[in-house]
């Protein structure tokens, strides 16, 4: 039997480039050869997708970024019946044959937010990891904390702000989040990242980080702090009828005194500490573990996602969010939780590959 072809997808039209090849290098580095024919697939920052050359960096090197430069063979997005087909420079088509599965790694509008899980569909490709809808929801933090509610999960007092609420309708906007009670927290609502995240502790700290995040996106969120350590829990799909299985939950800690993690802390991990098994109690993790099921599931999640909760002092927990594309380098906190519950980085990506597998292409 032939080995089943799996296309990596990664790079993409945005800001998290590099953190993309970062999370395809391990991704890259770990599938098995032996079980797996590997087409590497770069799409370069003008939007053009390329089959990567031999010498296409996916590490931070001497401090440069690595990017998709676009060198490589131009590809035809893929049309009905998952073929894939190559330019070479002379724009002679190579068909490169079928592809089994794809295993996207991108970041942000194009790509986690569903459009890249909806191009696949229609060009009836498997993929790895969540579909269209749960894709698009977990991306926009409002229908996320809406979605989260209703699904009966704890979640903290926030104000969704509309492009128009904020040109039309300003001083209701500051009113509802003065009530929310200072310092609060801004954010895009629909950012592949953690740009235009800022605090504010006043009201003209909160007007700045409203126009701040708008530079992002013109839907914006306004969340009341929330006093607690972050905890985090990975949820991976399992084989069969199982339900959706929780890993050990870990501690999240941003080092060098930043009250929340921005972009360089994503880019250079030595800026976070993860400590797994989190110093909890029992029942506060299994508490944890049930509700970051919960998420996987009111979401329609597949394949893995990361749920992250805030433990308050008063010992409750509350659900911050969750990301169905997490960091996913073989350190990023999703596999290095998943290696602390006894599957290492390469069975992980294994599994996720079979998941993707095992779905018939369509209907999910
Ligand atoms: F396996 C999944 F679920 F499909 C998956 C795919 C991609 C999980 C996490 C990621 N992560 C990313 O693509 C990244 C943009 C964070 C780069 Cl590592």
């Amino acid at each position: 039997m032939s080995k089943p072809r799996v296309a990596v997808v990664f790079g993409g039209r945005n800001s998290e480039h590099a953190v993309s090849l970062m999370g395809a290098g391990s991704v890259l580095d770990a599938i098995d050869r032996s079980r797996y024919e590997v087409i590497p697939i770069g799409i370069a920052q003008d939007g053009r997708w390329v089959l990567a050359t031999s010498d296409q960096r996916f590490a931070i090197e001497s401090g440069e970024l690595p990017v998709v430069d676009g060198a490589g063979a131009a590809l035809a997005l893929p049309s009905g019946g998952s073929s894939l087909v190559a330019y070479d420079s002379g724009s002679i088509p190579v068909e490169l044959g079928s592809v089994d599965v794809v295993f996207p790694v991108m970041h942000g509008p194009f790509a986690e937010d569903g459009t890249i899980q909806g191009l696949l569909e229609m060009a009836g490709v498997r993929y790895v990891g969540s579909g269209v809808l749960a894709s698009a929801v977990g991306m926009d933090k409002a229908h996320m904390k809406t979605v989260m509610a209703a699904a009966g999960l704890p979640i903290g007092r926030y104000v969704v702000v509309r492009d128009r609420d904020w040109r039309l309708d300003r001083e209701r906007v500051v009113k509802e989040a003065e009530e929310l009670g200072f310092p609060v927290f801004v954010k895009p609502a629909r950012a592949g990242s953690s740009q235009g995240i800022s605090k504010a502790s006043d009201r003209s700290q909160l007007e700045a980080a409203v126009e701040a995040a708008r530079q992002h996106d013109p839907k914006v969120l306004i969340e009341a702090a929330i006093a607690g350590r972050e905890i985090e829990c990975a949820v991976l799909e399992s084989p069969g009828d199982e339900p959706a299985a929780a890993s050990i939950p870990g501690e999240v800690r941003v080092e060098g005194g930043q009250e929340f993690f921005d972009f360089e802390a994503k880019y250079y991990p030595d800026q976070m500490s993860l400590t797994v098994p989190a110093d909890i109690p029992a029942e506060t993790v299994e508490e944890l573990r049930a509700m970051a099921v919960r998420a996987f599931e009111a979401l329609d999640c597949e394949g893995l996602a990361r749920v992250d909760f805030f433990y308050t002092p008063d010992g409750g927990l509350v659900f911050n969010e969750i990301n169905t594309m997490p960091g996913f380098t073989s350190l990023s906190v999703a596999p290095q939780l998943w290696a602390a519950s006894g599957l290492p980085y390469p069975a992980l990506v294994d599994r996720l590959i079979q998941l993707a597998l095992a779905r018939s292409a369509g209907l999910r």
